[in-house]
């Protein structure tokens, strides 16, 4: 797992994950929603990037029901052990920033589970989010790929992609 030694990111990372599960998942939206713009000239193919098998576990979570969505995302935060999270955890980082991305841009197209309207951040939460919109572009892309680094369950042996 790699992970920066930039104490701001590092300090950041934790503030996140020690929100609780749900909160995680808005704050990450509204980080989204922040960032959405940027995130698109930085595609251009980073070399640890697998567009096609972060397309392959999109695509299977799209077809679920919207409760199972939300369950899929709260299981990788959870580090829960099932098919799907395995799948995750066999992922380079950056190809599991893509999953999310995929995630947060099926939300904003209708196929992905929506926020509720005016969902309002914990002040907690809130306190990441300015501390996420602080940081140089590089920063926060760092900080997204050290958080989501951790999620998901470990792939069987014989399982990686
Ligand atoms: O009912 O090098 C709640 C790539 C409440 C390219 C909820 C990249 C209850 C290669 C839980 C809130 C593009 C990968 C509901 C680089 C309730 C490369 C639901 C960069 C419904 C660098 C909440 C990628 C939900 C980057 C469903 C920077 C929340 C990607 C879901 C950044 C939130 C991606 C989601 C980000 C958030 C994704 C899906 C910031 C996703 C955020």
């Amino acid at each position: 797992m790699a992970t920066t030694n930039d104490e701001t990111v590092t300090q950041i990372v934790k503030a996140f994950q020690s929100l609780g599960v749900d909160e995680q998942l808005a704050l990450f939206w509204f980080i989204y929603k922040e960032m959405g713009n940027s995130i698109t000239p930085a595609a251009p193919q980073a070399s640890t990037v697998s567009p096609d098998v972060a397309e392959g576990l999109f695509n299977q979570i799209k077809e679920k029901s919207h409760e199972e969505q939300l369950q899929f995302q709260r299981d990788l935060i959870n580090n829960a052990d099932t098919e799907y999270t395995r799948m995750y955890g066999s992922m380079s980082d950056t190809t599991k920033l893509l999953v999310w991305y995929r995630l947060a841009q099926g939300m904003d197209s209708g196929t992905i589970i929506p926020m509720p309207p005016n969902y309002e951040l914990s002040s907690e939460a809130k306190k990441v989010l300015e501390q996420v919109k602080g940081l140089e572009f590089e920063q926060q892309i760092t900080t997204m790929r050290d958080y989501v680094s951790p999620m998901g369950a470990e792939p069987k042996a014989g399982a990686e992609v």
